[in-house]
């Protein structure tokens, strides 16, 4: 059976927990159309997020990789078109604070999505649930991550799909957060598993 590697990311920053976590933990070990998920937890540190993510592509050798990453404020399921070279932001939760700074000095400026990301979102929107194709995932630690997973696709391993999707804040953390929106965690993980589903076909 064909692998996929999903991972999450922890909390970070003032969001006290991430839906994320959570998605991937249960689905971790199921079988979702013709793939094995193996789920693993990503740490919001610049300086190991990037390597944990590599020693797991080598270790699981996936046929796929969808990152997920939490993006507080949006309200819609939004598979990211484009990861770039560009490490840049607030801090992580090792309190680093990159400015101006390059992932890999080797690496492309770019790397599109190799995920049928207008299928998923087409597909999520004959569900019913609201998506729409990111053309920005930030410079923080979801572009990074998204960025290495492309840039080992490319020089390793050109069969292997590779992308991320950002999703919305969760009812469980809009509550302790304040004033952004939020989907349940159900609608949360069944857009996910929708995604894998047009992955699969
Ligand atoms: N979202 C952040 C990092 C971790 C997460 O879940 C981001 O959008 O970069």
């Amino acid at each position: 059976m064909k692998k996929l590697l999903l991972t999450g990311f922890e909390p970070f920053l003032s969001y006290t927990v991430n839906p994320t976590m959570r998605i991937v933990e249960e689905l971790n070990g199921l079988e979702l159309a013709g793939y094995e998920i193996v789920g693993k937890v990503l740490p919001v540190d610049f300086a190991s997020s990037g390597t944990k993510l590599l020693d797991y592509l080598k270790e699981i050798d996936p046929d796929a990789v969808i990152s997920l990453g939490l993006a507080g404020g949006r309200y819609k399921i939004t598979p990211e078109r484009i990861a770039i070279n560009v490490k840049d932001g607030a801090a992580d939760n090792e309190g680093h604070i990159p400015i101006d700074e390059t992932i890999h000095l080797e690496g492309e400026p770019g790397y599109f999505s190799t995920l049928p990301i207008r299928q998923m979102v087409n597909r999520l929107m004959e569900e019913g649930l609201p998506a729409e194709i990111s053309n920005t995932a930030g410079t923080y630690l979801c572009n990074n991550v998204m960025y290495e997973a492309l840039h080992y696709a490319k020089t390793n391993k050109p069969n292997m799909k590779a992308g991320f999707i950002h999703i919305p804040a969760s009812h469980e953390l809009a509550i302790q957060h304040g004033k952004i929106p939020s989907w349940s965690h159900a609608d949360l993980k069944r857009s996910v598993e929708i995604c894998i589903g047009v992955l699969g076909k």
